[in-house]
C-alpha cells in the first residue's frame, strides 16, 4: 500500500518527456519546464557535458529526407576547414546547403568579413549547390535578417548542423523571438549543450536544432572545469604579432607550446581567445619556464605546471611564401608565410595542428 503510494506520487511528480532546452528525453518535474541539466545551465551556468558523440553522417541520415536546406553553422574561429569539407560532402549534393559563418563580431574589423567569406569560397569550391553566409548570431545584424528572409523565401524544411558550441541553438532562438514564437530552447558557452534533435516550426515550414558534433581534435576537453568558463568571450579578436628565431618556443598557456625549431626569422600573427596567456621563451628554457612563471602557467590545466610533453607533433611548410594558417581547435590560428620552416608542437594530442591556406 505504502509502496503502490509512492509509485503514485512519484509518476504523478515526474514526467519522462523530451526536454524543450536541450531535446534530451529526460525525467521533468510536473512544475518544471526544463531538465535538470538544463535547470542547472540557466541557473547556476553547471554543467554536465552529454556523453553521446554524434557521427556527421549517422546525424545527416537520421535527419529524413524532408530536409531540403542544411545551414551549417561553424564558428570562424574554431573549425578545421578539412572536417567542414567532410561534413559538406555527407550531404547530398543535390541539396542546398549554407555555411553560416558565425561569430563575425570577433573579427577586429568588419571589413574583413568580406575577405574571409570570398576566401572560403574558394576553398570549398568542389563543393555543389553551397552558398555562404556571414552572420552574427548574438547581436544580431543585417546579415541575420538576410538569413530570417532566406528561411521563409526557400521554403524548406531546414536543418542547423555543426561542431559543438558554434552558434546554432543561438541562431534559432533568435529567428524565434523575431517571430515572436514563444520556445525555451536553450544557448550555452558549454560544448555540447543541445543533446537531441528539436524541432520548430516558422511560417509552417520545419527547422531542426542538432546537437553538436564533436571536434576529435578539441583541445579544451583537457581542460579543468573551473576554467570552462573562460573559454568563450565577446571580445573582439586583436591579432598578437610574434617575430620568432629559430630555438624559440611560445606556450599557450600550459595546454600546447609550439617550437620554431628552424627557419628564418618569421612573424606569427595569433588570433587566439584574449584570456590564453600566449609567452615566448627560448625552446631550451621551456621546460624551466615554470620556475619563472608559475601564475601564469597555472592555466588551464590546474595541477600540470609545463606543456606535457607527451605528444609531439612535425610540420615541415613548403618553401612558397603562400600565407598559411595552423588551425588548433579550441585555440584558434596561426597565420604566417610558409618559408619551409619546421615547427613543432607539445600538446595532449597525437596531431591537434592543420594547416591550410590563409583565411586572413
Ligand atoms: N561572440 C559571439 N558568440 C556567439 C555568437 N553566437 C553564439 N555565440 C556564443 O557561442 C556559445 C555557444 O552557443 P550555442 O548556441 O549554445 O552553440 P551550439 O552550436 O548550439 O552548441 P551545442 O548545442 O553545444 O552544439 C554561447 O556562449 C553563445 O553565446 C556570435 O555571433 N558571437
Ligand atoms: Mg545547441
Amino acid at each position: 500500500m505504502i509502496n503502490d503510494l509512492n509509485q503514485k506520487t512519484k509518476k504523478s511528480f515526474y514526467n519522462l518527456k523530451k526536454c524543450p532546452g536541450c531535446g534530451d528525453l529526460a525525467k521533468i518535474q510536473n512544475d518544471q519546464k526544463l531538465c535538470s541539466r538544463c535547470f542547472r545551465i540557466v541557473n547556476y551556468n553547471d554543467f554536465k557535458r552529454a556523453v553521446k558523440v554524434i557521427e556527421p553522417k549517422l546525424l545527416i541520415n537520421s535527419l529524413g529526407k524532408n530536409i531540403r536546406c542544411y545551414f551549417v553553422v561553424i564558428d570562424i574561429f574554431n573549425f578545421q576547414i578539412n572536417q567542414i569539407k567532410k561534413i559538406l560532402e555527407d550531404i547530398d549534393p543535390k541539396i542546398l546547403k549554407i555555411l553560416l559563418l558565425n561569430k563575425m563580431d570577433l573579427l577586429e574589423k568588419s571589413s574583413r568579413i568580406s575577405k574571409f567569406s570570398n576566401k572560403i569560397n574558394l576553398q570549398l569550391k568542389m563543393i555543389k549547390n553551397l552558398k555562404i553566409l556571414p552572420i552574427c548570431a548574438l547581436k544580431g545584424d543585417k546579415h541575420m535578417n538576410t538569413l530570417a528572409n532566406l528561411i521563409i523565401h526557400n521554403n524548406r524544411d531546414s536543418a542547423f548542423i555543426g561542431l559543438e558550441n558554434a552558434g546554432k541553438s543561438t541562431i534559432i532562438k533568435h529567428l524565434l523571438n523575431q517571430k515572436n514564437i514563444v520556445h525555451n530552447l536553450i544557448s550555452s558557452r558549454f560544448p555540447g549543450t543541445t543533446s537531441n534533435l528539436i524541432k520548430f516550426k516558422i511560417n509552417d515550414l520545419e527547422i531542426i536544432d542538432t546537437p553538436g558534433i564533436r571536434d576529435e581534435n578539441s583541445l579544451r576537453v583537457f581542460a579543468d572545469d573551473p576554467f570552462h568558463k573562460w573559454w568563450t568571450f565577446k571580445d573582439n579578436i586583436n591579432p598578437r604579432i610574434f617575430q620568432l628565431d629559430g630555438g624559440q618556443s611560445l606556450f599557450f598557456g600550459n595546454l600546447i607550446r609550439l617550437n620554431f625549431i628552424s627557419g628564418t626569422k618569421t612573424s606569427f600573427t595569433i588570433y587566439t581567445n584574449p584570456n590564453i596567456n600566449v609567452f615566448r621563451t627560448k625552446t631550451i628554457n621551456a621546460k624551466r619556464v615554470n620556475e619563472r612563471s608559475k601564475t601564469i602557467l597555472k592555466w588551464p590545466l590546474q595541477d600540470c605546471q609545463y606543456v606535457n610533453d607527451n605528444f609531439t607533433q612535425t610540420i615541415v611548410l613548403k618553401n612558397n611564401l603562400n600565407k598559411v594558417d595552423l588551425e588548433i581547435s579550441d585555440i584558434g590560428v596561426i597565420s604566417l608565410i610558409s618559408k619551409g620552416q619546421t615547427i613543432t608542437i607539445n600538446s595532449p594530442l597525437k596531431n591537434p595542428i592543420k594547416v591550410r591556406n590563409s583565411l586572413f
